[in-house]
């Protein structure tokens, strides 16, 4: 159970089309695939999507800091030693996508060592999650055709709209569009990535008022720290911080203040050890979890299902798991197939995902 070796490869896969929001826009997935291997022979892996304007990390950045920073100080732990390799990384301030692929590989090796599913070891309590579809900026016309298509092929009936953008009007009115043409039938919620002040987005949610949201996310940035608890009094829906809380320690500080009432879990952002703190820390302040998604291709979107349906109260909501539905092609010899609304666990051990050779030689950029 001895890692030998960490590699840190980075991969290009283009978008079909991109994702747009209020703190950026994605073209490519431009990500890092973590691979730990032990002296079993034993590889586990997990992926690391760089963020660099939520979080400053980079492709290249990623890389380095795995290469030169934590596989000098991890080789030679046991796959058992998960907190020694945790503190050791931890030496470095930041890095969360880095530190996190790091930490799920290890848990992947574990389980294809002991031959378990890891959401079995982390929880084990159910084998699917709802799926939610996040929806990027675009005319309303089109955000609507998006949906029917999402509902339509997939059978995704959970929305997360982008918001943030100037003036509120043309957010609000994607949102009044969506309800208008399904109903009921869906469930909405909206997530403004930190573009509008406070008042905008009280603003905003005034106007939304009788369209029966679920949640708010991150409308206004949680530097903003009176305006924000300003309006986080004024709801009456939960507000969900999201790239406020990387840690357990700032989710800690974002409820205490009373900035947000609920907590987006990525497993992109702390893995699958910190994000069992920050899961344990809501579960005991009784709080409200939803699985997050950090423009995961497939092998992160697995890692998120296995840490969403590993307990109660991280699959009571639909999981965003679905962004990778938008890539020109991924890395797995068998795609994850969402269908009617869920996404299933993969029977294997580990996070349950096998790699494809061959699609990672043409789209590892490194050679
Ligand atoms: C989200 O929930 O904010 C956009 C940027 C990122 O890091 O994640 C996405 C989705
Ligand atoms: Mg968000």
């Amino acid at each position: 159970m001895k890692i030998t070796q960490i590699e840190a490869i980075p991969f290009a896969i283009p978008y079909r089309k991109p994702l747009k929001f209020a703190s950026g826009e994605v073209h490519v997935a431009s990500h890092v695939l973590v691979r730990v291997h032990t002296d079993d022979g034993i590889v586990g892996m997990a992926e690391a999507p760089p963020r660099p304007f939520t979080y400053g990390e980079t492709q290249r950045g990623i890389v380095a800091v795995i290469e030169d920073v934590f596989a000098p100080v991890l080789v030679g732990l046991t796959l058992l030693e998960r907190e020694v390799a945790g503190e050791r990384m931890g030496r470095t301030i930041g890095n969360p996508a880095a530190k996190s692929a790091v930490d799920m590989a290890i848990w992947d090796a574990l389980g294809r060592t002991l031959g378990l599913p890891v959401s079995d070891l982390l929880g084990g309590y159910t084998d699917r999650m709802k799926v939610s579809h996040m929806l990027g900026f675009d005319e309303p016309a089109t955000m609507v055709a998006e949906a029917e298509r999402m509902l339509d092929t997939y059978g995704i009936s959970t929305f997360k709209v982008k918001v943030g953008r100037r003036p509120v009007g043309l957010d609000t009115a994607v949102v009044r569009a969506l309800r208008e043409r399904f109903g009921d039938t869906v469930d909405l919620y909206v997530d403004g990535n930190r573009g509008w002040s406070p008042a905008e987005s009280a603003r905003a949610m005034a106007e939304m008022a009788d369209l029966d949201l679920m949640f708010a996310e991150e409308l206004c940035p949680a530097d903003d720290v009176l305006g924000r608890r300003w309006l986080v009094e004024q709801l009456d829906i939960p507000f969900i911080a999201d790239e406020s809380v990387p840690t357990a320690a700032d989710v800690t500080r974002e409820l205490l203040a009373k900035a947000a009432t609920a907590i987006s879990i990525k497993t992109a952002r702390t893995g699958f050890t910190a994000s069992q703190r920050v899961h344990h820390l809501a579960e005991g302040l009784g709080v409200e979890i939803v699985m997050g998604n950090q423009i995961d291709g497939q092998i992160g979107t697995a890692c998120s299902l296995a840490f969403g349906t590993a307990y109660a109260r991280t699959s009571r909501y639909a999981g965003e798991l679905s962004n990778f539905l938008d890539m020109q092609d991924d890395l797995l010899a068998e795609p994850l197939q969402i269908r009617d609304g869920y996404l299933h666990r993969g029977p294997g051990p580990g996070i349950g995902i096998e790699l494809d050779p061959d699609a990672l030689s043409r789209y590892r950029i490194d050679r």
